[in-house]
């Protein structure tokens, strides 16, 4: 799943593509490179972002879905129900969706439905963030909300640890480290750890633009535990990545 941030403020492409040709342009190549899933989102929801309205989420998202919707498989990135259901009509087939709450929208337009974990809102939600077992609790909610949809007949659910979505360096490591736990509950997990701020920290203080050896490295060790997909900027470098990992040994 590539990355298409269609704002003036995401944390690590803020204002490359919000322009309407530059968005359209970058899909294009995302798609080229090799992206199964183009995401397209038009909220940054970094940590300390305030939240945009749901009429100028839809004025930049749109016109970009049904441009690049024939080219190949769009999701969008919202956790408002309108604009949902706006992507939709517009061409989107799966709704990445960082509050957990659309199930419902996802039924009743027939299309896939990616169910991520966040702990609080934008805002607040790195504020100390605390959990008694943060890979069980994750988990559980996960799969609560999950079967919820799948009861309402929503027939493609992906569950979402939710890296660095109210989560520390040491619960998003323990969250990628027991992935497995996720992959166990027979939902196709999807990661989204690219360019994140903990891999920055990490590897001595990186910038977000200095961060793709971690970021691969967090992929490939996605893949490696069984999840079924990633969510990166860097499409090119980690198709290559992930082709040595689902190598078969003979
Ligand atoms: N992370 C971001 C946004 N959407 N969706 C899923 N399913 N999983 C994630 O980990 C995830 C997500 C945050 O990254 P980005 O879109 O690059 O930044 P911003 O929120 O600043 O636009």
């Amino acid at each position: 799943m590539g990355v298409l941030n269609v704002t003036p403020d995401s944390f690590s492409d803020g204002g490359l593509w919000f322009d309407h040709e530059a968005a359209v342009r970058h899909g294009r190549e995302l798609f080229a490179e090799g992206a199964d899933v183009v995401d397209v989102g038009g909220e940054s929801t970094r940590p300390g972002a305030g939240p945009v309205s749901e009429a100028e989420e839809q004025r930049r998202v749109l016109p970009v879905i049904e441009a690049l919707a024939p080219l190949g498989r769009i999701s969008v990135d919202t956790r408002h129900r309108a604009v949902a259901e706006a992507a939709v009509a517009a061409g989107a087939t799966l709704i990445n969706d960082i509050s957990a709450s659309l199930g419902d929208v996802a039924a009743e337009a027939g299309v896939g439905w990616v169910a991520m974990h966040m702990r609080g809102e934008p805002r607040t939600m790195q504020h100390q963030p605390r959990y008694d077992d943060v890979v069980a609790e994750v988990r559980d909610h996960l799969v609560a909300r999950a079967t919820m949809a799948t009861d309402r007949g929503v027939r493609e659910v992906w569950i979402d640890p939710g890296i660095g979505f109210g989560k520390t360096i040491d619960h998003n490591l323990s969250l990628l480290g027991h992935l497995g736990e996720l992959v166990a509950t027979g939902f196709p997990v999807l990661v989204g750890a690219s360019r994140k701020s903990f891999l920055g920290t990490i590897t001595g203080g990186r910038p977000p633009g200095e961060r793709l050896a971690a970021s691969l490295a967090a992929a490939v060790w996605a893949g490696h535990v069984g999840a079924g997909m990633v969510r990166v900027h860097d499409v090119a470098p980690t198709v290559k990545a992930m082709r040595v990992v689902g190598q078969e040994v003979a």
